[in-house]
């Protein structure tokens, strides 16, 4: 197996070129995301072993996301194309200079994945399995997938990491709050942002969140406090400051950009400290060119920079 696992929906992806809304938009631009696809790409670049799955429909937008993956060097051998179900989409506009985002992917081949197809081999053989909430919001049956997935890991001794990503058009926060909240206590490694912590701890109060996490055997990365990542568990509390970016274009990606960056760097050794700068600059890295995973590093490009890290203090 790869040394980390992932697994979601990943879906076709539409936008409009310059800018424009979709209600007056001619012509789409074609690309596709999905948080944990994303992540994998991220990790491929950076020269790490990591292999994604998912079932997709046989269309040609699932041949064009699981050709692209493995072309990025992501293993796609557990990938699933079904003959059910159409690969989910999802159309992306600006609207009055917000990011809009409408999905269709309800009844997605990936929203029927079961907990029987997963590959449990693939998942022991791992040294990490990476999931998220969104996965979880799909449907009861995807619900189940992940949590059998992260049983499987925790018996065979696999590190889990995980990101909420919560998704208020998926699901409500009280039906996320019941899933999410279990599952972070399960992880190794818990990647919330902390707009999502506020939310799902019903509280503005940072020592409160703060107390929560602590009950928690995981390792929490709090993206975005101030500008910071809070890296916090039993032993340490270390705010870590953004990387900056030279301009911000889109900053969907962001939160998947930084978590191949973390979970990269944990492969290549470092501390959880250490791979939050390598985190914080494919983040910023992801913002400045238009979708979700395009403007993702080189492990070179990651290199050079984080050999000028005067801006990395404890
Ligand atoms: O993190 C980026 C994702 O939100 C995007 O790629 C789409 O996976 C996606 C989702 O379900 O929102």
């Amino acid at each position: 197996s790869p040394d980390v696992v992932t697994f979601g929906e990943t879906m076709a992806l539409f936008m409009p070129q310059e800018h424009k809304a979709l209600e007056r938009a001619t012509t789409l631009e074609q690309g596709f995301g999905g948080a944990e696809s994303n992540v994998a790409i991220g990790l491929a670049r950076l020269g790490c072993s990591v292999g994604w799955f998912g079932s997709l429909g046989n269309d040609p937008f699932g041949r064009m996301i699981v050709k692209t993956l493995r072309g990025e060097g992501v293993d796609v051998s557990r990938v699933r194309h079904s003959d059910e179900a159409p690969t989910g989409m999802m159309f992306r506009e600006q609207v009055a200079g917000r990011l809009a985002v409408h999905y269709y992917r309800k009844h997605s081949a990936a929203s029927k994945m079961t907990p029987e197809e997963l590959d449990e081999e693939y998942i022991r053989g791992a040294k990490l399995l990476h999931v998220t909430g969104i996965t979880t919001a799909l449907s009861e049956n995807a619900k189940q997938t992940v949590l059998r997935a992260v049983q499987v890991a925790k018996e065979a001794g696999v590190k889990i990491c995980f990101d909420p990503n919560l998704r208020l058009k998926l699901w409500s926060i009280e039906e996320a709050r019941e899933v999410l909240l279990p599952l972070a206590e399960a992880a190794d490694y818990f990647m919330p942002g902390w707009d999502e912590l506020k939310l799902l701890y019903q509280t503005d109060d940072y020592e409160e969140v703060k107390a929560k996490l602590l009950q928690l055997k995981a390792v929490t990365v709090i993206k975005g406090f101030d500008d910071t990542t809070i890296v916090l568990d039993k032993e340490e509390e270390v705010s870590v400051p953004f990387y900056p970016a030279e301009k911000v274009v889109d900053t969907v990606g962001a939160g998947d950009g930084f978590c191949a960056g973390f979970l990269a760097g944990l492969m290549k050794g470092m501390t959880p400290v250490e791979a939050v700068g390598l985190a914080s600059i494919n983040g910023s890295l992801v913002v400045q060119m238009r979708g979700d995973w395009e403007a993702l590093p080189e492990w070179t490009a990651v290199e050079q920079r984080m050999s000028a890290k005067a801006w990395v203090e404890r």
